[in-house]
């Protein structure tokens, strides 16, 4: 598959392998075009689809993660024309359905549309230089690819407020201190980093790996009673699987567990 907005490659030295995607359109800072969004799911589910991947990584430049969507392609629209087309919705949340781990790598600019898709990823490891915003009400718009639900979720209400109707942008340290953001590394060790604890995640058991997100995602969704409940059914279950004998058993031999993700 050849990608013209998108770079896409395999790293990793073990058994499975970390996808590593970059958006590629350095002129616009990034800015996801329809193109960009197509090809960005395309590659997203090749890689959920290839056993020998267990994690993602999704980067950017060192200037931009991604400076929003494309400004140009949203400007001559009407109403009629936004409803009808169902302007840019169809392809942005493909991400979504991705079942195992996306690390977002964010350096630079992540704003509006470059900030949900940064939240969309499962965690954001942030760069010294990176800066997150929604400045869409600077343009006479709202955030449209769920930045006024997912912000206050990670940053709080007053946080999201503030970044949302004033347009103003949080620095990494901000990010980090308001749990936007898991870690935030010297922009020159960011892919080291984020490479790193993908290569981690590897290593473990990959049925574990894609429970704990799926489980993670559910505490966004379901009361704290009906997620205890379904996580109690998923640890129950796992001991059905070769890698729960594996990784206690490699514990009691005191050596490293070989996982088979099955
Ligand atoms: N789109 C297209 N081009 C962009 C761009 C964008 N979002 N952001 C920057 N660029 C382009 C600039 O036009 C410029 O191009 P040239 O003039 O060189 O041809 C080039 O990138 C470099 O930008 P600047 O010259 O402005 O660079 P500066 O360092 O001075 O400023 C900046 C960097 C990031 C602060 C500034 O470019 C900026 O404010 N950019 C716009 C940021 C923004 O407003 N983003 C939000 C866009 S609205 C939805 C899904 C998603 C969305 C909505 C709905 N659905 C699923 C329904 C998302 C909406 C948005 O993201």
């Amino acid at each position: 598959m050849s990608y013209e907005c998108i770079l896409v490659e395999t790293r990793g030295e073990g058994s499975r392998k970390t996808g590593l995607i970059t958006l590629n359109r350095p002129k616009q800072l990034n800015a996801l075009s329809d193109q960009l969004m197509d090809e960005l799911g395309q590659a997203l589910l090749a890689f959920d689809a290839d056993d020998g991947i267990g994690c993602i990584v999704l980067t950017g430049s060192e200037r931009a993660f991604a400076a929003g969507a494309d400004i140009p392609t949203m400007l001559p629209h009407t109403f009629m024309s936004a409803f009808k087309s169902g302007l840019i919705s169809k392809n942005w949340e493909t991400i979504l359905q991705v079942r195992k781990p996306v690390i977002a790598a964010v350096a630079g600019f992540a704003l509006g549309g470059g900030c949900e898709l940064a939240m969309m990823c499962d965690f954001i490891i942030a760069a010294d230089t990176a800066k997150f915003g929604q400045p869409e009400i600077k343009l006479g718009i709202i955030p449209g690819a769920g930045g006024t639900q997912r912000l206050p979720r990670a940053v709080g209400k007053s946080k999201a407020m503030d970044m949302l109707l004033t347009a103003r942008m949080m620095d990494a340290a901000e990010a980090e201190r308001a749990g936007q953001v898991s870690r935030v590394v010297p922009a020159d060790q960011l892919m080291t980093e984020a490479l790193a604890a993908a290569e981690t995640i590897n290593g473990f058991s990959g049925p574990s790996v894609m429970l704990i997100k799926e489980l993670v995602n559910l505490a966004y969704q379901a009361p704290l009673s009906e997620g205890v409940g379904v996580e109690r059914r998923y640890f129950h279950a796992l001991f059905g699987s070769e890698d729960q004998r594996e990784g206690m058993g490699a514990f009691l031999e005191k050596r490293a567990p070989a996982f088979k993700h099955s």
